[in-house]
């Protein structure tokens, strides 16, 4: 028996709690659904949406966030203490921030409005970004939250995963401890293994 997650065959609002998942290395079902099939299940989610982790042991949860912090707690990657936790969180919600215009990039059928709006999200990360390099050099340039890999730290590489596949990594340009730390996260046995597989990156 292992925890399943439910959601459709893009990285979207899944991936974070999926990079957990692959992280911690326990086994889970990656339960990819097709339009079809969320259509018939839809009136039966508590909110009409996914992503949906069904668990073994505490039932179902809704909410993309909400999953990730579940999972965070469950494979202690939320921070040592009360400050740590509150840290990485915040981290958590900027970057929410930066990657919500690029999900908005994937809707728009039109070539010339996803252009457009690709163009608007990766501004708009670049921004971010500076901001997010600066909070890191204050916590000591190697992670978001104490002196280990916290859920934020992964959370920043999914944005990137998204970014670089929008080709928006030039908005990592001038900000080389977001970098480095991409690129240490990346390393992780698990996580390599993971965008290696689902990424082809
Ligand atoms: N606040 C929710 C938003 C979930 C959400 O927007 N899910 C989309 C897929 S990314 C969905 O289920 N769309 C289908 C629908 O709303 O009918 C979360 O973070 O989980």
């Amino acid at each position: 028996m292992a925890d399943k997650l439910i959601y459709f065959n893009i990285p979207g609002r899944a991936e974070i709690a999926r990079l957990i998942l692959a992280h911690s290395g326990e086994d889970f079902i990656d339960h990819r659904i097709s339009k079809k099939e969320f259509d018939g299940m839809k009136d039966e989610l508590p909110f009409g949406q996914v992503p949906l982790l069904e668990t073994v042991e505490d039932g179902v949860i809704a909410q993309s966030m909400t999953i990730a912090r579940y999972l965070a707690n469950k494979f202690d990657l939320v921070g040592a203490d009360d400050m740590q936790r509150a840290q990485a969180e915040e981290i958590v919600d900027a970057i929410n921030d930066i990657m919500e215009p690029l999900f908005a990039v994937i809707v728009p059928n039109d070539p010339k409005e996803r252009k457009e709006k690709n163009e608007e999200a990766i501004e708009k990360f670049r921004s971010g970004a500076v901001k997010l390099e600066k909070r890191l050099e204050m916590r000591g340039g190697q992670f978001f939250a104490g002196n280990t890999v916290t859920w934020a730290d992964l959370h920043f590489t999914n944005a990137v995963l998204l970014l670089k596949k929008l080709n928006g990594y030039k908005a990592l340009d001038g900000c080389p401890l977001l970098r480095d730390l991409d690129n240490r996260i990346c390393a992780l046995p698990n996580i390599s293994k993971w965008i290696k597989q689902h990424w082809n990156m």
